[in-house]
């Protein structure tokens, strides 16, 4: 326990936990031992004391009236919400003997944990979970419903999850935001944007959505949903036939760039215009900017690959730092994530080797409605923590008809009753991670940071480090990992001979220090970790694993005959569905608003303001209609995983496609398409 908690009133150190790129530092204030404000910490090196509005409000939700405080068991139908406070024995003798009985009748693989990073700590959200669920030898979950396609297209050009020092981009000259709101979700990088702005670099947006972070571009580039890998392509038609490209570059570091060159040829300006949208004179202006400016720039963002292409897209922009020889200028090349200079030792950390099934089969999240459903060898009971699928999830028609079986056993830890949490058996409350130890791992940023628990435990909420501890001993399980403590469990983390950017940084020094940087070099020169060990513009390794070895543009799956593509991202004021019950988030955000253009509108006699319905196969929704000049025709965008209140149709995850992405298992939220028509007035 650490003496914060101890102390009444005081500032004590925190950071964010929030699944952000940024991992703010935080300070938060204490007064008769509560936290009464959150701010950021200036003496943070890379977020200096900014944050967003989101944690800015934070104790509002800490210390919302709707927080759980005890164990619940279901007293009413599936879905009524009535539940019934009980112990937290009972809840584990509920939970254990059940399982033990599931384990005995239908195997182990009939119990599935379902989680993602509602909270990013490691020990949270990967680790004795992970060991636990290993243990009892459960289905597996395939967590890619975030990054996954893109990290793996990434990756093949790449070799992993390396990207420039973002605290390196206030050189660049020339900063492009392909496919990223970071004024809503890396606010941090448009800081160290503005600041390269006022030493002379350009700023260009490439979006489906002029939204305020296309707003503040210099340049605002629209393009249609799902093309960006042919803009990339026709981009590097035009350096090649320019002569635009580094050809010392190509020669020294990369593989395959006569065969890129021969391959770009069919990707011509009018061709590449007439699948984008981008205007032929855009593209040369933006190409000749690309290729006559270092450093520049691609900060490469989450939306793009939530497409039925979205892993091609990411390999095909990634292609282009390359060639025209970025990667040796400070703060030229790209950044997709940088979560590979902190791989720590997950081994230790999860456990896999506690598996003894070693078969047993694995479940894609972007696929939970379809395998809930699934009559043969069915999943009998879920755990969900960290993560809300009743909203998140695609296709969330299926997700609820599942939640709704009778026979499923659910069981649902968060810090609120959520929407999934309504149809669970047993609810058990949480932590929020001001209460845990726990460390972080930024995406972006390259620093490691520690939790050290500021409050006490709300109410009688547990951790999830806590939590399966005591369903370890519920299952009688005796091995001594189940009783390892969380700075055990940190230090072996960090002990991870094979990445040699984090030697340097231990737990104990994490105690010391707060945070820790890794200590990272320039990518180039040196050895990549693709099998080349360059950055592999031809790759042999995709052809093995079924793919074209160039980058190639493969346009999204036919979805229907629906008018409209649809793309239903994240907004300002939620982190996807956290905050979207806390009164002062909803307050920020007014209302869902579905964003299309003038022309649309005129054509289905919509006006701003008006209530619109969409819908298609999966589903529908009702949305207030935002007219303007802000997306193409025939595209529609919405902003925010919004739960439903009484009365209301604003779930948009029940019309998106379920379908699995080309790489990685990806989601492919932004690959569906709906209809739209005025919503009849409510009689
Ligand atoms: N405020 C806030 N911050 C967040 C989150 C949040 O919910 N709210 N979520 C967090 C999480 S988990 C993640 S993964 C990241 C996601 O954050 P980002 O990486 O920014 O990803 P998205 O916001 O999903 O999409 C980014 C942009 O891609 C655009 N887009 C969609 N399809 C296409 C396309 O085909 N081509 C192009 N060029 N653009 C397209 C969208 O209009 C959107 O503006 O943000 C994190 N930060
Ligand atoms: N339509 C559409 N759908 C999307 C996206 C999109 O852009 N559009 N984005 C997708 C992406 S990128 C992502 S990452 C997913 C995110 O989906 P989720 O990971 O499900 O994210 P949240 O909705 O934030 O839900 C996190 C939950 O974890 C809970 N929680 C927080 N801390 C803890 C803790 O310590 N312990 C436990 N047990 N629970 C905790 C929170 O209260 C919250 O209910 O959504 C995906 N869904
Ligand atoms: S959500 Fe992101 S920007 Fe906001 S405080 Fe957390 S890490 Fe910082
Ligand atoms: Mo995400």
């Amino acid at each position: 326990m650490s003496s914060f908690t101890q102390e009444k009133d005081g500032i004590f150190p925190s950071v964010c936990s929030l699944d952000c790129p940024d991992q703010c530092g935080l300070l938060v204030h204490k007064k008769d031992g509560k936290i009464v404000k959150v701010v950021g910490d200036p003496n943070h090196p890379v977020t200096k004391g900014n944050i967003c509005n989101k944690v800015r409000n934070m104790a509002a939700r800490l210390y919302d009236d709707k927080r759980l405080e005890y164990p619940l068991k279901r007293v009413g139908e599936k879905g009524e919400g009535k539940f019934e406070r009980i112990s937290w024995e009972e809840a584990i003798e509920t939970i254990t003997s059940r399982w033990k009985s599931l384990i005995d009748l239908d195997g182990p693989e009939s119990i599935i944990p379902y989680s993602f990073y509602g909270n990013m700590g490691y020990l949270t959200a990967e680790g004795m979970d992970r060991r636990f669920f290993h243990r009892l030898g459960a289905s597996q979950l395939d967590r890619a419903v975030c990054q996954a396609a893109g990290s793996e297209g990434y990756k093949y050009t790449m070799g992993g999850s390396f990207g420039v020092d973002p605290d390196d981009t206030v050189e660049s000259k020339l900063i492009i935001f392909w496919g990223v709101n970071a004024v809503s979700t890396n606010m941090h990088q448009i800081v160290l944007a503005q600041k390269a702005k006022k030493a002379g670099a350009k700023i260009i947006v490439i979006d489906v959505h002029k939204n305020q972070t296309g707003r503040m571009a210099d340049w605002f580039i629209p393009i249609l949903p799902g093309t960006d890998s042919a803009l990339a392509l026709g981009m590097m038609h035009i350096l090649f036939a320019e002569n635009l490209v580094d050809e010392d570059f190509l020669k020294e570091y990369t593989v395959g760039y006569e065969e890129l060159r021969q391959h770009v040829v069919q990707y011509d300006p009018v061709t590449v215009s007439g699948i984008t949208g981008v205007p032929v004179d855009d593209l040369y202006k933006l190409t000749r900017m690309y290729g006559e400016t270092a450093p520049a720039f691609i900060r490469i963002g989450n939306g793009l690959q939530h497409h039925d292409n979205g892993g091609m897209t990411i390999r095909s922009i990634a292609c282009l730092p390359a060639v025209t020889g970025q990667w040796l200028h400070k703060g030229g090349g790209a950044l997709k994530s940088n979560s590979g200079y902190l791989a720590h030792n997950t081994f230790a950390m999860q456990r896999p080797d506690l598996m003894k099934n070693k078969q047993t089969r694995t479940i894609n999240m972007n696929a939970i409605g379809e395998a809930l459903l699934q009559e043969e060898n069915p999943i009998k009971s879920m755990y969900v923590y960290g993560s809300n699928p009743a909203v998140i999830a695609p296709s969330s028609n299926k997700v609820k008809a599942g939640l709704e079986r009778e026979d499923l056993f659910l069981v649902v830890h968060d810090l609120f009753l959520t929407e999934t949490a309504q149809y669970a058996d047993i609810v058990l409350p949480s932590t929020s991670s001001y209460e845990n130890t726990d460390f972080y791992g930024s995406y972006w940023h390259n620093f490691f940071h520690l939790q050290q628990p500021v409050i006490e435990a709300y109410g009688e909420s547990k951790s999830n480090f806590e939590v399966f501890k005591l369903l370890a001993a519920g299952m009688e399980y005796t091995e001594s990992t189940f009783n390892e403590s969380e700075a055990e469990v940190i230090t072996n983390a960090l002990n991870h001979p094979s990445n040699p950017y984090i030697d340097h940084i231990t737990y104990e020094k994490l105690v010391e220090n707060e945070y820790m940087k890794a200590n990272i070099k320039p990518l180039l020169p040196g050895k990549l970790h693709t099998p080349s060990g360059k950055i592999e513009l031809y790759s042999e390794k995709m052809v093995e694993d079924g793919y074209p070895a160039l980058p190639t543009y493969m346009p999204i799956v036919n979805d229907g005959d629906a008018q409209f593509l649809f793309v239903p991202g994240p907004n300002h004021n939620f982190l996807n569905s956290t905050f979207s019950n806390n009164e002062k988030h909803i307050k920020l955000e007014k209302q869902p608003k579905l964003h299309m253009n003038q022309n649309d509108a005129e054509k289905y006699g919509v006006e701003d303001g008006d209530m619109v319905r969409i819908w298609n196969h999966r589903g529908e929704c009702e949305l207030t209609a935002a007219v303007g000049d802000n997306v193409l025709q025939g595209v529609l965008v919405s902003q925010g995983l919004w739960a439903d209140q009484p009365g209301t149709k604003q779930i948009v995850n029940a019309l998106t496609p379920d379908r699995i992405a080309d790489m990685g298992g990806g989601a492919t939220f932004f690959s569906g398409r709906v209809n739209m028509e005025k919503a009849k007035a409510l009689v």
